[in-house]
């Protein structure tokens, strides 16, 4: 166990030292505010470490334990770790106010991440500034959606607006391109569908019905070169929707594939999608991989499953990007939503599923 003591003007940056310095597995055993001619806080965090093999050659192993006495170890060791995790998760917020406290556990249980809380607590007085501060933290989606919502040749450098969804499995993007090819025909646009294929079983199938349904012209093709190729040819719509079927970004082949496409210098507009239902942890890692392509905005789909949406806002802090839209629901069309800084800020602190 390694105990050590932090100093900083705020709980934000004391806590971030904590991590830097000691891990994500550290523990905070205490914090105070201290209150005089230079305040500051002083947390003292904790963390475990591995022990050292035994070095010494004079070393004589102890007799084995039974297994009895390794599972009342086990046990043991269990219960140790739950403690610890009340601990970490407790802690940094108690010397709060408690108004100040009050806030944080009501962020908290919207999933806003703990070191997100304590720094929206800081600029907050009271509970009813949060609003404004989380919705100007994301403010970077309402440029986007003030002109999303409608006008589909928003780069007026390019004949037609090329949209590529990406993201992981069964995130929803198929059903996405369906959505706002509609979307895109009832504002009078022309549209044609493009379908990735990475020979998945079915995939493909997916969409040539919702192109059929909906009259739309379909190509399915498999390299850059072949997308160059079918840019070329529906030169004459304006809005070009390309599907990719998703994979484990972990896939550097997967990844480098993508990269491909975007080395031949066309004016795609890429959209992560992300699923709203998915654990805050999973999104972070999903960002990490597909933040390696240039993505220009993430759209949140199966917001109707999600129970809390404060991963929305721990995203958008982190990463910067502008939400396209969200979906809430399977129905092709309808169930996608152009929605305004505003609405995504009663989204992101709303509790309970839709
Ligand atoms: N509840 C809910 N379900 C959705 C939403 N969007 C898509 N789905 C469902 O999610 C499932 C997967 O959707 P797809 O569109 O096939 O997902 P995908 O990302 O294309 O999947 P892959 O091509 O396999 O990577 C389907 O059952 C959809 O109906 C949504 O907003 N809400
Ligand atoms: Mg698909």
């Amino acid at each position: 166990m390694r105990i050590k003591k932090f100093q900083a003007r705020n709980f934000t940056e004391a806590l971030a030292s904590v991590k830097k310095e000691l891990g994500e597995d550290a523990i905070i055993i205490s914090s105070e505010d201290r209150k005089g001619a230079r305040s500051y806080v002083e947390i003292t965090a904790a963390v475990d470490y591995d022990i050292e093999p035994h070095g010494n050659s004079n070393y004589s192993p102890a007799p084995p334990a039974s297994n009895s006495d390794i599972a009342e170890l086990k046990n043991e060791i269990r219960s140790l770790r739950e403690n610890i995790e009340i601990m970490r998760n407790s802690g940094c917020e108690l010397t709060l106010p408690a108004e100040g406290r009050k806030m944080f556990y009501f962020l908290r249980e919207r999933s806003i991440k703990d070191e997100y809380a304590l720094s929206l607590v800081e600029r907050a007085r009271a509970i009813e500034d949060l609003e404004a501060l989380i919705s100007d933290d994301i403010s970077s989606a309402r440029l986007f959606n003030a002109a999303y919502s409608g006008i589909w040749n928003l780069s007026s450098r390019y004949n037609n607006r090329i949209i590529m969804l990406i993201g992981p499995t069964g995130v929803g993007k198929t059903t996405t391109v369906a959505k706002l090819a509609s979307r895109a025909i009832k504002d009078g646009k022309k549209v044609a569908l493009i379908g990735v294929d990475t020979f998945k079983i079915g995939a493909i199938e997916q969409i040539r019905i919702y192109a059929k349904m909906m009259g739309l012209p379909l190509d399915i093709i498999s390299d850059s070169q072949e997308l160059k190729k079918s840019i070329k040819k529906y030169n004459d719509r304006d809005v070009l929707l390309i599907d990719t079927t998703g994979q484990n970004p972990k896939d550097d082949e997967y990844i480098r594939s993508l990269k491909d496409i975007y080395r031949t210098g066309l004016p795609i507009e890429t959209q992560l999608l992300l699923s709203a239902s998915s654990d805050c942890d999973f999104l972070m890692e999903t960002y990490k991989h597909y933040g390696t392509l240039p993505v220009d905005y993430i759209a949140f789909t199966k917001t109707d499953e999600a129970v809390r949406l404060g991963s929305i806002y721990n995203l958008c802090r982190k990463y910067k990007k502008p939400v396209a839209y969200i979906t809430t629901g399977q129905k092709v069309p309808g169930n996608i939503e152009f929605i305004d800084n505003q609405k995504l800020t009663n989204l992101i602190l709303r509790t309970g599923s839709a």
